[in-house]
């Protein structure tokens, strides 16, 4: 097969180090989508196979360090982020990215109540008591005042209150004022602004999967996220939408109630302020913050974040 255009250099490079060179895949010719139903099979034996290919693959995977673990990276450039992380659809945390922005040293509480003020804020409330909170996320927005919803959450740690990336087209206006501290991320990002995440300790975002590739940036506390590969869907009984009704690997009566789940091979990832946790389309990720935490969610990257458009809903 032929060398794909522009990567002559690339394949050069490689048999100039002994390696045999590059052979280019067959672009995509076009096709049935993903979401068309299985031909002349029933769907339990097509979902039975694929099942049983990323099952064994992944068990193959772990036979290297170097092939299954999730690497922190520094001074990680855009190209090689794209060949090992985005484009192979494999998680990355990348430490150091953001060392230049001012919200690293100034996002504390009492900066972030002085530059917001009273401008009023949309958050997810109501949370604490309402296991499908995440399902029904128009049923939890409220809004207050950015000081007052501060006062709220000092309170102490909990998962009631939370402001989240749903919340950041109405809090754009509102969070103006911070954004003199952040700067675009443009080895890996276009410049749109990303999605801020406020709350205190305990906030609790149930194990699920996002519709696009993610990258989350850690500014201000930390953060614990478990994150589990696609090929253990099968494990974490994926009823609606993008949930498991899992909701908790960290929960043993979940864990009782849904046995399955007790046979995930799955990552622990602590985010401290200043890290970056690429999330692939597709991997399972749960996330508990661990202190009063400030993030930012970015969707915006410099290659296609394609393939929501076809999701097989139910
Ligand atoms: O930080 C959180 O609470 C959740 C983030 C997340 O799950 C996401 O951006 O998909």
């Amino acid at each position: 097969m032929s060398v794909a255009g522009g990567n002559e250099k690339l394949d050069a490079a490689l048999r100039a180090m002994g390696l045999g060179g590059l052979d280019a895949p067959r672009p995509y010719t076009g096709g049935p989508r993903a979401s068309a139903p299985p031909v002349g099979l029933p769907d339990a034996l097509t979902a039975a196979r694929r099942d049983w290919i990323l099952q064994v693959q992944e068990r193959q995977r772990g036979l290297s360090m170097q092939a299954s673990a999730l690497m922190r990276c520094r001074d990680l450039p855009g190209q090689a982020f794209l060949d090992h992380f985005y484009a192979p659809a494999r998680p990355v945390v990348i430490e150091g990215a953001i060392a230049g922005w001012p919200a690293l040293a100034r996002w504390t509480p009492d900066y972030l109540v002085r530059k917001v003020g009273s401008a009023q804020v949309e958050y997810q409330g109501g949370r604490e008591g309402a296991e499908d909170f995440e399902l029904a996320k128009d049923r939890h927005k409220r809004r207050m005042a950015f000081d007052a919803f501060m006062a709220m959450i000092a309170d102490g740690p909990g998962n009631d209150a939370y402001i989240t990336a749903y919340n950041s087209a109405t809090n754009a206006s509102a969070f103006a004022p911070l954004m003199a501290d952040v700067a675009p991320v443009s080895a890996y990002l276009t410049a749109e602004p990303g999605m801020l995440w406020v709350g205190p300790a305990g906030t609790f975002t149930p194990l699920h999967f996002d519709l696009t590739n993610n990258l989350l940036i850690q500014i201000t506390g930390r953060k614990h996220v478990r994150m589990v590969p696609p090929s253990q869907t099968r494990l974490l009984y994926n009823h609606r939408h993008v949930f498991s009704a899992v909701r908790d690997l960290d929960d043993p009566a979940r864990l009782a109630a849904y046995p399955l789940a007790q046979q995930v091979a799955s990552y622990d990832v602590t985010l401290e302020p200043g890290d970056m946790l690429y999330i692939p389309i597709g991997w399972w990720h749960q996330v508990r913050s661990l202190e009063f935490s400030v993030m930012m969610t970015c969707t915006n990257f410099l290659w296609p974040n394609l393939g929501h458009e076809e999701f097989p809903e139910g």
